[in-house]
């Protein structure tokens, strides 16, 4: 349980420096004394946080820029993500307001992160870190800004004490949606780190104000689908993705990312989709890349994604192929008729260390041969059957690894004109 906490106290502030901007202080160990404001008796996580988002009441803030309502945390490879959504986001704020002290932490949206979720290593409050987007008072005159040239985005890394360091963060602000999307690599994200997010500001007459998420959350280790094999218009075969929002009465976020066949990240790319909304796009284009092997896919649970893959040749047809949401240790499928069609398998590993496949093909209920494929982390695999395996009437194919892993299976006529997903059966 987290328990929550709305503090409404005027502080004396200390700092060691006076309003340098993050870029220039960059790497630099500093105090920050005001950091833990908002959050001096946060309980942390003692119990794991129930998924990679969290809500709060709205209209429990006098301001609506500091009316948290939302925030969710993805990991997009070794960056962590979380945005921000309060009530609502106006385009300008006013910044350095008479009455505040230069140095003073005027306006700020702060996820905290507990990386280890052991609330006596790190910070007061067990935070390794800080990412955020803050603005600190620089100038005696009141100035009116668009949000974004107002505030600046920081990670900060706990020393001791109220000493961190800053490494960099990026911030995207989009008002339309009342959402701060902050991006950091942070090290040592794990199935137990639990991050909580704040708002805080300081207020000329009124003090501080602020609002602290009342749970935690942790960000999704993997992705709760994936295409796994993306085909290559090189190859003969033209990939479309079809990304669905199934959700009939919400707009929803749809989140995919793109992979190159070793397994590293190319692209991620985000879409908000309407209520109902289908969308068909290429590959290629969504990921900016011609690389494109397979797909992570994260965001709404409500998204549902699909790839064709079409056959370069005359009178083809198209095969609509759906995500895959299961991983097995163990996948069977059965052999086709190699004088008239083909049979092909894509394999992705979709954990994080390697992982040793055999495929060994059956007849008669006995095992005739074996091959093996080692892939590692995200890397995936391609194996047309025939290239390895002799034609057995009857076979069957099993393919077993000492963690689980996907597998997407493929049947095609000689000519290339049809194709078809032949059921590959998790045991
Ligand atoms: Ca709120
Ligand atoms: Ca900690």
């Amino acid at each position: 349980m987290v328990i929550k906490h709305k503090i409404f106290v005027l502080l004396p502030l200390v700092f060691m420096f006076q309003n340098p901007t993050f870029s220039q202080v960059e790497g630099k160990v500093m105090r920050f004394d005001d950091l833990a404001i908002l959050t001096p008796s946060l309980v942390y996580a003692t119990s794991s946080c129930s998924g990679n988002s969290i809500e709060d009441p709205r209209g429990d803030m006098a301001s609506d820029f500091m009316d948290l309502i939302k925030a969710s945390c993805y990991l997009e490879g070794p960056v962590l993500k979380v945005t921000i959504e309060v009530a609502e986001l106006p385009n300008e704020l006013v910044f350095n307001r008479q009455g505040l002290a230069e140095g003073t932490t005027e306006y700020r949206w702060q996820a905290e992160i507990d990386v280890d979720g052991d609330p006596s290593t790190g910070s007061s409050t067990g935070s390794e870190y800080l990412v955020m987007a803050i603005h600190r008072v620089d100038d005696q005159t009141a100035t009116t800004l668009p949000i974004n040239e107002g505030v600046e985005a920081m990670g900060l890394k706990h020393i001791s004490g109220n000493s961190w360091s800053i490494f960099p963060a990026s911030l995207d602000i989009n008002t339309a949606t009342n959402t701060m999307t902050l991006r950091s690599e942070v090290p040592n994200i794990s199935e137990d780190t639990s991050i909580v997010v704040n708002t805080l500001e300081q207020h000329p007459v009124n003090g501080y104000l602020g609002d602290v998420s009342n749970a935690c959350m942790s960000p999704s280790l993997s992705a709760r689908g994936y295409i796994v094999h993306v085909s290559s218009s090189s190859g003969g075969f033209e990939p479309n993705l079809i990304i669905a929002n199934t959700n009939m009465t919400e707009p929803v976020t749809s989140v995919l990312e793109f992979f190159n066949k070793a397994g590293s990240l190319i692209a991620d790319y985000e879409q908000v989709l309407e209520a109902g909304e289908t969308l068909s796009a290429k590959p290629e284009d969504l990921a900016n890349s011609q690389d494109v092997s397979h797909i992570g896919l994260r965001g709404s649970e409500d998204v549902r994604v699909s790839i064709t893959y079409l056959a370069q040749v005359e009178n083809a047809s198209v095969v609509h192929v759906h995500e895959s949401r299961v991983q097995s240790q163990r996948w069977r499928f059965y052999q086709g008729d190699w004088d008239a069609t083909w049979d092909g398998i894509a394999v992705l590993n979709t954990s994080d260390s390697s992982v040793e496949i055999e495929i060994t093909q059956y007849a008669s209920f006995t095992a005739i041969r074996t091959v093996d494929m080692v892939l590692g982390p995200l890397e995936k695999g391609l194996m047309v059957l025939s290239s390895s395996f002799n034609s057995n009437e009857g076979s069957y194919f099993e393919l077993t690894g000492d963690q689980p892993f996907s597998v997407v299976s493929l049947r095609g006529t000689q000519d290339q004109r049809y194709l078809w997903e032949n059921l590959a059966i998790p045991l």
